[in-house]
């Protein structure tokens, strides 16, 4: 699969988190919908309110939508404004992290268990204890489950430092290391965080931190974690200059090396991603807005065939291909 392919031209999905579970591929979308909210750097107009789950046995074949599987109305602690999401298994049961405001409008993380890859999902009682700022994804090797999370602007991650709330929102100066994403290890009972989290810390090329003016390789949102040849490999995007980057390290707390580029912009202001194995070939799953006309609010989830160069490195994408 060369081209790149709308998975659902049906409805708009955005944010398409990838998995393989007893087989199929299972893709853990944001649903996007028009709610008339003006469109500002705070993201007010991403204004969605359920998930849906969908199922594919091939990635050129049919897709199964399975319905609402979590609403904003029935998660206890919610405000509003349900992004994106993740899902990971672990005896017998599925859990979803997702990222909403509570009624202070702060964004925590929250998550949700069923006993299948397709929902439903039950909410918990509370947001994960000392969870902050957006986008969750989990990445599980050897029974250790990790979670990555933040992004910034909208996504608030400038409201914290050292997992502490600011008084007010401070970013770093143009020249001093970037804000990180996040990463903690889950707890046993996948519920809570087991620790404190810690800095993804993203390098250079000579071994310094990203710094905050570098926004064409800097942290913005989007965090994903997967593994080829024994590398880790957290890929990410840097919102504000629409690209999707990578970076590379040798365990799943980094650092990580900047590598490059996986996908170009797309149509829209987002690029947010998942990548995936699937039958011995890899999958860039991610949206676009070009179906709706550019509105960035209503973005098409898509996948695309994802290629390394003989030395680990990822071919980049043109996400104007079509
Ligand atoms: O879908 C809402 C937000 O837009 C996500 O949480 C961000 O990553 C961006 O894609």
């Amino acid at each position: 699969m060369k081209k790149a392919k709308y998975l659902f031209p049906q409805d708009y999905m955005a944010d398409p988190s990838a998995h393989v579970f007893d087989g199929k591929i299972y893709i853990y979308p944001s649903h996007d919908w028009e709610s008339g909210i003006a469109e500002n750097d705070n993201g007010d107009h991403f204004n969605m309110k359920d998930y849906h789950v969908f199922s594919l046995d091939e990635v050129d074949g049919p897709i199964t939508d399975h319905g609402v599987v979590l609403a904003a109305e029935n998660i206890p602690w919610s405000g509003r404004q349900l992004w994106d999401s993740d899902v990971a298994f672990k005896d017998s049961k599925y859990y979803l992290y997702f990222s909403l405001k509570d009624q202070n409008d702060i964004f925590r993380l929250g998550v949700a268990i069923s006993d299948k890859p397709y929902g439903p999902f039950i909410p918990q009682e509370n947001p994960i204890k000392g969870s902050y700022s957006i986008d969750p994804c989990v990445f599980e090797e050897n029974g250790e489950y990790y979670i990555y999370f933040g992004g910034i602007w909208g996504g608030q991650l400038q409201r914290y430092r050292n997992n502490k709330a600011l008084e007010s929102a401070a970013f770093p100066a143009d020249n001093e290391p970037a804000l990180c994403g996040k990463v903690a290890r889950l707890r046993d009972d996948m519920l809570e965080f087991a620790e404190e989290s810690r800095d993804v810390v993203i390098l250079d090329e000579n071994g310094q931190p990203i710094t905050q003016g570098d926004t064409d390789r800097r942290f913005f949102e989007a965090s994903w974690m997967h593994k080829y040849n024994g590398k880790y490999y957290f890929s990410y995007s840097t919102g504000d200059t629409h690209l999707l980057c990578y970076a590379i390290g040798d365990n799943p707390y980094g650092p990580f090396t900047y590598k490059g580029v996986i996908l170009t912009p797309v149509i829209g202001w987002t690029t947010h991603h998942s990548i995936v194995e699937y039958k011995g070939k890899w999958y860039l799953f991610h949206h676009d807005s070009a179906p709706s006309g550019g509105r960035t609010w209503l973005r098409s989830m898509k996948v695309i065939e994802l290629e390394y160069n003989p030395d680990g490195t990822i071919k980049t994408i043109n996400g104007k291909s079509k």
